[in-house]
């Protein structure tokens, strides 16, 4: 032990103070397996003049890291009664990460912002005329069977709206577009952002309950190349350019011409029969869309024949799965932790 040694052990508790918590410092310095006891300790074997001259310097030492303690320790206690201790380090607090449908949905919501759409929301319960009669489907029309539905009991009613039949979970957020027509008139692009639900099995493309973006355009002389144009900008924002996609014709009741848009199935690009995503097509179906139906037009009350507007209807967790080449859509809901922490 020489007096170099005294010195340097000062001089980084003169540091340490400022950085280790209280508890630390003390332990590392004054407690009873602390440095300066170590010292003590070797002190026991010195030579009587090593101790001569070493014994003040040891006894100011510690009564130094004694001081530095208690100065740092005093500064704690606000009133002499209450002792917070700011040295300590604080919990970690554990930071969630986003569901990738959820970043999916906030992504399209931007994109098609900078389109020019504005964002408009409907209820997820829903009624049998919203969700269905004001979109062209009639009642006991084969076409309801298109959305496997959660229906309420009959005599549960929203308020209101008694009138409009049973309450049902929405089957998709296209009931939004009649809500909107009937308060508003064209020119307008709106989107729906929103869960949806369907009694139906589930397996690897289909949920129970997902989401959905609504889109809706109406103005007058609006027909298929401008939907076209749209999407295909929004797919080049999301995708850039890295997924193939295609327009197929379809059916909705309300709209006409109808079609959907596929995107190249990434498991077994249309190799696999079995393929759970594709069958074997080579396709994932992501979108519905079409011309709005002119019955929808008449039904909002709009003067006949002076608008056309195209509709669509983006399967959220669909396209979260061709982004992130996700396999199965029950993991969105799966709650699995090893799944949802990849998307921070
Ligand atoms: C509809 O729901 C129409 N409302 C879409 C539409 C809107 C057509 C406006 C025309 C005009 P569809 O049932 O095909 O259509 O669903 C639309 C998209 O939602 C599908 O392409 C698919 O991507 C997604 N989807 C449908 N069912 C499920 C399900 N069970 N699980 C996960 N995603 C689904």
């Amino acid at each position: 032990m020489k007096k170099e040694d005294i010195k340097a052990v000062i001089n980084e508790a003169k540091t340490d103070i400022n950085s280790l918590d209280l508890e630390s410092f003390r332990v590392k310095y004054i407690g009873r397996k602390g440095l300066i006891s170590d010292f003590f300790s070797e002190f026991k074997n010195l030579s009587i003049e090593d101790k001569k001259e070493l014994g003040p310097i040891l006894n100011e030492a510690k009564t130094e890291l004694n001081d530095l303690y208690i100065k740092a320790k005093e500064s704690c206690t606000k009133d002499k009664k209450d002792f917070f201790d700011y040295t300590l380090k604080g919990n970690k607090i554990e930071v969630g990460s986003l569901n990738p449908a959820t970043i999916v949905l906030r992504e399209l919501c931007s994109v098609f912002k900078e389109l020019g759409f504005q964002i408009i929301e409907g209820p997820e319960i829903e009624n049998e005329y919203y969700n269905f009669d004001a979109l062209n489907i009639p009642k006991d029309h084969p076409a309801r069977d298109l959305w496997d539905t959660f229906w309420f009991p009959d005599n549960l009613k929203l308020i209101g709206e008694k009138d409009k039949g049973r309450c049902l979970l929405r089957t998709h957020t296209s009931p939004v577009q009649m809500r909107f027509m009937e308060k508003n008139l064209p020119p307008f692009n709106v989107i729906v952002p929103g869960r949806t639900f369907r009694y139906e099995a589930t397996d690897a493309r289909h949920e129970f309950q997902f989401h959905q973006l609504e889109g809706l355009m109406v103005s007058e002389n609006i027909n298929l190349s401008n939907f076209k144009i749209i999407i295909k900008e929004a797919m080049q924002k999301i995708f850039k350019g890295t997924r193939k996609m295609r327009f197929l014709p379809s059916y909705f009741p309300f709209v006409s011409p109808g079609l959907q848009v596929d995107i190249e199935c990434f498991k077994c690009r249309g190799k696999d029969k079995k393929c759970p995503l594709c069958s074997g097509s080579g396709w994932i179906e992501v979108l519905g869309a079409g011309m709005v139906h002119p019955k929808l037009f008449e039904i909002a009350g709009y003067p006949k024949g002076k608008y056309q507007g195209f509709a669509f209807g983006i399967g959220v967790e669909r396209f979260a799965m061709v982004k992130y080449l996700i396999d199965d859509t029950r993991l969105f809901n799966s709650t699995d932790l090893r799944f949802l922490k990849q998307f921070k």
